[in-house]
């Protein structure tokens, strides 16, 4: 058969009723429900906590944020892990999120961003695990990353060392979105220019931001792609309280010189980074992190079990 031929079909002469398979398959995927597991990193009182609320639009974190000015500013660089089931027309959605508190507010910064190197590792490496088990779950609790958030300063300069050394080891092993924390202290054009400023630095230090450009991609999801990481990093807005703006209750944060509303796309990015993560890419950043990030994990794991395997064979035979 020549490409340009049309594949033969062979249609039925009755109903047969495969079409269905979609359905079936959905009727299952609705009872198992879904996995995302979100992990928030940034300094402290970046907004990271205001954020993961606005973007499920539910109350699922603690935002800090001082009461008085006087009040201390939390240091801790704990890792918190929360559960939450949520319930939107049938589809369940388990999001796990993981807040790192405080990132990089300490007075020793080294390598503060190891925990969390450590913390994305160790679910791959748990998973793995279950996965190699004789007797193992038909699913297996699923607590790998698939999505960091990166909260950058809104202060229009270059990336402190900080953020470079950071990004650098996040994005090799997960799916990492930058986004620009509370915009709204930018006005528009400190914003585009910063933007364009971030975004030469994350190619300068060839920083594998996601979505990749990946090969398995059709030309449709690659176009999309690229119009999305146009928009990388995000500059963000977080509310979690309602303004009335010409009459109308919105989502936006009342300041002395007038309300934001959020999700007016010509105020901030907001729309678009929780439509990118929810609307057209939650499916694929839990693929990828299967299929690249733990896949990538996983080899490198059993490739080393082998090589031991072997040298120690090795050794026993010589001694
Ligand atoms: N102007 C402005 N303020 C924000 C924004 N997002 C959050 N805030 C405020 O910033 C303060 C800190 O917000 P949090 O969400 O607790 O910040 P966090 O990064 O989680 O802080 P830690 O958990 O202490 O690291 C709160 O008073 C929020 O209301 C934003 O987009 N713009
Ligand atoms: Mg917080």
């Amino acid at each position: 058969m020549s490409l340009t031929e049309e594949p033969r079909y062979t249609h039925p002469q009755k109903y047969v009723g495969f079409d269905t398979i979609t359905a079936q398959i959905e009727n299952r995927l609705l009872k198992r429900g879904f996995q995302f597991n979100i992990m928030v990193v940034g300094r402290s009182g970046l907004g990271k906590s205001t954020l993961v609320n606005t973007l499920f639009a539910s109350k699922l974190v603690q935002s800090n944020g001082r009461k008085l000015p006087t009040d201390p500013i939390e240091k801790t660089t704990e890792i918190k892990v929360s559960h939450h089931t949520l319930l939107e027309n049938n589809v369940r959605l388990n999001v796990n999120v993981i807040d790192t508190p405080g990132f990089g507010d300490q007075i020793n910064n080294e390598k503060c961003w190891d925990p969390l190197v450590k913390y994305v590792k160790e679910q791959h490496s748990q998973y793995l695990r279950k996965e190699l088990t004789a007797q193992r779950d038909k699913f297996l609790p699923d607590t790998r990353v698939h999505c960091i958030l990166y909260f950058i300063q809104p202060n229009g300069q270059k990336l402190k060392t900080l953020d470079i050394q950071a990004l650098k080891k996040l994005c090799e092993i997960a799916n990492v979105v930058p986004v620009i924390a509370k915009s709204d202290s930018l006005t528009l054009e400190e914003r585009a220019e910063f933007k364009k400023k971030l975004q030469l630095e994350f190619q300068k230090y060839g920083f594998n931001i996601y979505p990749s450009s990946s090969e398995e991609y059709s030309d449709e999801e690659r176009q999309l792609n690229e119009d999305i990481k146009s928009l990388i990093p995000f500059a963000v807005v977080g509310a979690q309280t309602e303004v009335n703006i010409n009459g109308e209750l919105v989502r936006g944060r009342q300041t002395k010189w007038g309300a934001i509303n959020i999700e007016d796309v010509s105020q901030c990015d907001f729309v678009f980074l929780r439509d990118f993560l929810t609307r057209t890419h939650l499916q694929d950043l839990i693929e990828t992190t299967n299929l690249t990030h733990y896949e990538s994990f996983r080899s490198k794991q059993l490739i080393a079990l082998k090589e031991n395997a072997s040298s120690n064979r090795q050794s026993q035979v010589h001694t």
